[in-house]
């Protein structure tokens, strides 16, 4: 069972038999790796040494959907983290504004803490769970596709909040016929140079964040068969929500279209 993962170490604790030799005798035994392997094996009091494992608290808040939210519980979920999953009612958000960092959400609260920024949080946690870069200049190119598809996701979501249906439909057909192909034309040609991840050829939190939304950009651009139109998105899809902790958080979490 693992009982603590940041970017350096995971634990695990294994029950040892009753009848076992010596101090883990009935007990357990604790398992430390790091990226090379294992590196240290305990025995002894469990709850001693866990008073120094402890995992942190975790929340994440947002509303009943994917959106910009799901990136992150997924990101958890690849991280071993437990976490409360809190969903907030549209109807009661005015209440809760005033209880985030800038007023929106998704927030992340560790140990009380709060955090907000969708991008940030998922950075961090990619950070936290080995899929960032190994050097500055990695972490650059990860930074850089997450920023365009950014880019994307605040040209579609613009059109929608717009409240004049004249101008929203002119400005969304304006758009459908430059800047969305642009975008996703970009993204299919990254993606094709990556073996189907966003950046570096292997899978990061950039990912997570793309696959996260997808549902949802398909909403803004009114394509609902955004995948068909450009197959090599399925690819990181099809990583993702198959990765089996990933795929455990997808079974079990409450389903949204978007
Ligand atoms: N830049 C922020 C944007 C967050 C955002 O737009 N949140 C929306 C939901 S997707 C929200 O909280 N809307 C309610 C409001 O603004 O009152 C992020 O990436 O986290």
């Amino acid at each position: 069972m693992l009982k603590y993962s940041d970017s350096r170490v995971n634990i695990y604790r294994m029950a040892t038999p009753p009848a076992g030799r010596g101090a883990a005798r009935g007990g357990y035994i604790y398992i430390i790796s790091a990226g090379f392997g294992v590196v240290a094996l305990v025995s002894g009091h469990s709850r001693r040494f866990e008073h120094y494992i402890k995992m942190p608290k975790v929340s994440v808040y947002y509303f009943q959907l994917k959106s910009l939210g799901e990136s992150l519980r997924m990101l958890l979920a690849y991280g071993g983290q437990e976490f409360e999953d809190i969903r907030i009612e549209f109807a009661n958000f005015s209440e809760f504004k005033p209880e985030t960092p800038f007023g929106q959400l998704p927030m992340l609260v560790i140990d009380g803490k709060k955090y907000a920024q969708s991008s940030a949080i998922a950075r961090y946690l990619g950070r936290k769970y080995g899929l960032a870069g190994k050097d500055i200049e990695e972490d650059f190119e990860i930074d850089q596709v997450v920023d365009l598809f950014t880019d994307l996701r605040l040209a579609g979501s613009a059109i929608m909040y717009e409240k004049d249906e004249a101008v929203r439909e002119k400005k969304f057909a304006e758009l459908a016929k430059t800047k969305f192909p642009f975008y996703l034309q970009k993204l299919e040609e990254i993606l094709t140079k990556n073996n189907g991840f966003l950046a570096l050829g292997r899978l990061t939190w950039a990912d997570f964040v793309f696959v996260g939304y997808f549902d949802c950009l398909k909403m803004l651009l009114r394509t609902s068969d955004l995948e068909e139109k450009y197959p090599i998105f399925k690819k990181p899809i099809e990583t993702v929500v198959n990765i089996p902790k990933v795929k455990a958080f997808i079974d079990s979490a409450p389903k949204s279209e978007i």
